[in-house]
């Protein structure tokens, strides 16, 4: 059993759904999909003519204020229409969209419940804003902040003026409850602004998409099989463009588990942007890979008028991996009056305007590898049974510090995976520079912020190097990092790391202030699980000891499908 199980009005809500038969892998991949519902209500399947974006929320005089509201809600996905846990109604949530500077001001209601889908009652919860240079300090981007069943929390924090440019994104992360929340679509984009204005002014008139990857678990799809990847919660969605036409696709890899590669037939991107981190110069390539966590900002030009898949390739995940087949995602549909915009392409061969306005300056970043004051070696393993997880043979706990780094170390980490599987290496606040993967140094290095761990292979472990700055005086508290394989995650692989500043001599330096009074969260559970009817007030901000290992085992994916399913069985009458 994984968390506290306290629903009871969940099987009324299941009945409904027990007439469908089990889909197969080919029909949850080739219909032709409908849009998602916006509300309570449950819009009915349609078809729709082309890939519609997310909403938009964006800061206003310097402020981005907003509320999220955690819940249950009707949604469709891949043309399925059930209940499961979202952030205001929808499976693709609000984009939020802010300036370098900007004060940000985000309501998170936490009234999680019972769903058709991963979660079958209250849970605690959190939000994550990956990619992002701000302070984990709370209220800032803290994932020990425990926000319970029927109340709010306001993350408040400031983006630097000097942040990055580029695609972050919300999710979920208290630990134990990852892989569930954001597998039933509790994830979201978040743009720090400027990547077109700034970088490619010439490109500002181009039509912009923001494209949710995502991946789950439908109610009635068997749970050993491939999740159902969708864009937009579209599978095989249209997506229009006319001949020759210039568009800017915002691509953001925002679900739990699953691997994106994308390959357009017969079509080219250039990558203006990667993880958040502007590159110099676009990087033309005729495939984008999208490990967990990756977001690109990438430039397509449509072909001569036709119809072109839009695939997403196979990944070898390795003999103890999941299964991620190739399957098509979406049709780029080329059709209309052409478009010749030849001074498009001849911009996409010069680098962007204001390379001294990139930060960290990219001439800076290529130098991090002689400026080493430090190196570390992690080892990402697991049991042979693929259900616990390690770093350096420990799984996580959350009271312990694993790694104390003073600010301004530079550090060379060499990432090791001994297990038959992918890992995604992940660490909060911050990017790193890939250098080297499985030995072959990568010309150019890569400054991202998630990357993949390759497979053993005949015992030999895959290993990665990455180059990561803890020099932004911002990231200093407490924080994670992680495999963004979330359920990987939530099974232990993850460890706390401290930056601290120089001259803090305490024993946890650099220890997060302005925390709450701790409550005993153990004794808080126990009396949850006593009287279900939790009285909605504040937000539980601490860093105990607890961990909701500590009170229950973390069943994988396909186990908690499984107890899903059988509640579905159940409510047969
Ligand atoms: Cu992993």
């Amino acid at each position: 059993m994984r968390g506290l199980r306290l629903g009871s009005g969940v099987l009324a809500l299941c009945v409904g759904l027990m007439n469908s038969p089990p889909l197969s892998a080919e029909q949850l991949n080739n219909d032709w999909l409908a849009p998602e519902s916006s509300g309570e209500s449950g819009e009915t399947a349609t078809t729709i003519d082309d890939l519609p974006n997310p909403p938009l929320i964006r800061s206003h005089d310097g402020v981005l204020e907003a509320t999220l509201v955690a819940a249950p809600k009707r949604v469709t996905v891949a043309r399925r229409t059930f209940t499961s846990n979202v952030f205001n109604g929808r499976y693709t949530p609000p984009t939020l969209l802010v300036k370098r500077g900007d004060r940000f001001r985000l309501t998170i209601v936490n009234t999680i419940g019972p769903a058709d889908v991963e979660i079958d009652g209250p849970e605690l919860t959190n939000v994550h804003y990956h990619g992002t240079d701000v302070t984990p300090i709370p209220p800032g981007d803290n994932v020990f902040v425990r926000i319970r069943p029927g109340s709010s929390f306001e993350n408040r924090f400031t983006f630097p003026i000097d942040h990055p440019q580029g695609l972050h994104w919300y999710h979920t992360h208290l630990h134990g409850f990852v892989e569930p929340q954001i597998l039933s679509g509790l994830s979201g984009m978040l743009i720090v602004d400027g990547v077109i204005e700034d970088h490619y002014p010439e490109l500002s008139g181009l039509r912009q998409r923001v494209m949710l990857l995502k991946a789950n678990l439908l109610p009635d799809q068997d749970p050993n099989s491939a999740l159902t990847k969708t864009i937009n919660g579209f599978s095989h969605a249209p997506i229009r463009a006319r001949p020759g036409e210039y568009q800017i696709w915002m691509l953001g890899n925002l679900g739990a588990d699953a691997f994106f590669n994308l390959a357009p037939e017969d079509h080219e991107f250039w990558v203006l942007e990667r993880d958040g981190n502007m590159l110099r110069k676009a990087e033309k390539q005729e495939t984008l890979f999208l490990p967990a966590g990756a977001r690109l900002t990438v430039v397509v030009r449509a072909g001569r008028a036709g119809r072109y898949s839009l695939r997403t390739l196979a990944t070898d995940t390795g003999p103890q991996g999941d299964p991620n087949p190739k399957i098509v995602l979406g049709t780029l549909i080329v059709a209309g009056k052409p478009v010749h915009e030849a001074n498009i392409a001849a911009r996409l061969e010069r680098p962007a305007a204001d390379v001294p306005g990139i930060t960290p300056p990219p001439s800076e970043v290529v130098t991090l590898p002689q400026r080493v004051t430090n190196k570390r070696t992690f080892v990402f393993s697991e049991t042979a049974d693929g259900n616990t997880f390690f770093i350096n043979g420990k799984q996580y706990k959350e009271s312990r510090v694993d790694t104390r780094v003073p600010l301004g170390a530079i550090e060379e980490w060499t990432l090791l995976n001994t297990s038959g599987e992918l890992h995604v290496f992940h660490i909060h606040q911050l990017s790193f520079l890939v250098t080297e993967v499985n030995g072959r140094r990568l010309d150019p290095p890569e400054f991202r912020d998630v990357v993949n761990l390759p497979y053993a292979k005949n015992n030999v472990p895959g290993k990665v190097k990455v180059v990561i700055p803890f020099n932004n005086p911002v990231m200093v508290g407490k924080f994670v990092y992680h495999c963004h394989i979330v359920g990987h995650e939530d099974a232990g692989m993850m460890a706390n790391i401290r930056v601290f500043s120089p001259g803090d001599t305490s024993a946890d330096a650099g220890d997060v202030t302005g925390v709450k009074p701790q409550r005993n969260v153990l004794d808080w559970l126990r009396g949850l699980v006593a009287s279900p009817a939790v009285a909605g007030d504040t937000a539980l901000v601490t860093e105990g000891d607890f961990s909701p290992n500590d009170l229950c085992v973390t069943p994988n994916r396909t186990e908690r499908a499984l107890r899903m399913r059988s509640r579905l069985t159940v409510a047969t009458p």
